[in-house]
């Protein structure tokens, strides 16, 4: 009977989650990045080291990256592309010297994920993200100022009306939601909005067409080298899986993904089949996507999302909501049994409950939220194994 690997997602030694307090979680080991270094440098040995040495201290293991940015240059191919091509593919080989196997990225520009609430109540007092299409559409419209053709008449109106009705405290608090989603771009230094409406018109020349095949030309550099080292790489889908801000989005469907795993066919050449992100597009079927790319899933997120007739949705209990939790673990429990290694998983993200609604943890990643979802998700995956295997 082989089970999944299960890990927390940890932000390094500044996270209020200690490395302690994954440990009570039952989890053997951590998924995190080095997060205080800038986007396109090269990780050395030696930070690599000193961090894997302080997780290990807490006899946890370093399982997964996540993530390995990529700079905006390697996504619009401009600037200096090349030379954070070459700092990614050093960052690589330094990762698999230290032991590491499995690497996680996306392709996502400009924005990693987006919300625009990050304290959306529950009717247990919990709370939860959220992302709602109104409100972002508020957000895109009228507190950005974008040019934009992408609404509908209707959609256009329904956002003015809010607006209108928003204070100036609750247009801040939107702000403040949505770009908390931006690390890329924070640490490439855009944090104003005008400054990130600069980074978004760099892509002006950019559509789906153009940033598939700068995908598809990183990915021919960076999966031969991952390969001769033995290194997973497993690209991350859009978080929510539908074109924003006008940025084209190439990881949302099973279609772009079987391009992206096709385009460079390789076992190094994996994904992170994270349920959250692909649950939030009605037309994804996930159980039938977890099955068609089994052999090629190296990275696991579970969480469920509750979607709304509109598109919006909430962030649900990881077994409820719109996710047929029990038919994703299923097909997933089915390939752990054919492989020699366990697949590494991680409840992703986590309502605020309890004490976690006093302290200040990254958006989604409390304590006990997350506790609760891999305590139920290991329960689910203990109860197919012991009925089916
Ligand atoms: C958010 C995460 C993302 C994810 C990256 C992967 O909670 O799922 O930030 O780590 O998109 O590169």
């Amino acid at each position: 009977m082989k089970k999944l690997e299960q890990n927390m997602r940890w932000y390094g030694p500044d996270d209020a989650v200690s490395l302690m307090d994954i440990r009570q979680s039952g989890a053997s080991g951590v998924v995190t990045s080095l997060h205080h270094l800038p986007n396109g440098a090269i990780w050395s040995l030696e930070e690599i080291r000193k961090r894997k040495g302080i997780i290990e201290m807490a006899n946890l293991t370093w399982s997964v990256v996540e993530s390995v940015n990529i700079h905006e240059d390697i996504k619009r191919r401009s600037g200096r592309f090349q030379e954070y091509i070459d700092n990614y593919i050093q960052t690589l080989r330094n990762l698999a010297m230290s032991g590491i196997k499995t690497v996680c990225y996306n392709f996502m520009p400009v924005v990693d994920w987006t919300r625009t609430d990050l304290e959306f109540s529950l009717p247990n007092g919990a709370k939860a993200l959220r992302f709602d299409k109104t409100d972002f559409a508020v957000f895109d419209l009228f507190i950005l100022k974008r040019q934009s053709n992408e609404y509908s008449d209707v959609e256009i109106e329904k956002a003015g009306r809010r607006f209108k009705l928003m204070t100036q405290k609750e247009q801040d608090r939107l702000t403040g939601f949505v770009v908390a989603g931006l690390p890329g771009a924070t640490t490439e230094g855009s944090k104003s909005l005008e400054a990130f409406k600069t980074v978004l018109e760099s892509y002006n020349e950019i559509d789906e067409q153009l940033l598939k095949e700068n995908l598809n030309l990183f990915l021919k550099d960076v999966i031969p080298v991952a390969e001769e080292v033995t290194l997973n790489m497993t690209i991350h889908p859009d978080d929510p899986p539908i074109p924003l801000l006008g940025l084209p989005r190439v990881v949302s469907t099973a279609k772009n993904i079987d391009d992206i795993l096709t385009g460079v066919d390789s076992p190094s050449n994996g994904l992170c089949f994270c349920t959250g992100s692909f649950g939030a597009r009605s037309d994804n079927d996930l159980p039938a996507m977890a099955a068609q790319f089994s052999k090629r899933i190296n990275f696991i997120h579970l969480r469920s999302v509750n979607v709304e007739e509109d598109g919006s949705f909430y962030e649900d209990n990881h077994l409820e909501g719109s996710v047929d939790m029990y038919a994703v673990m299923n097909v997933l429990v089915k390939e752990q049994q054919k492989r020699n290694t366990p697949i590494p998983m991680r409840p992703d993200h986590g309502h605020k409950l309890l004490d976690d609604l006093t302290k200040e943890t990254n958006p989604g990643y409390s304590a006990i939220g997350r506790l609760k979802g891999l305590a139920e998700l290991r329960g689910l995956e203990l109860g197919i194994l012991k009925s089916r295997f």
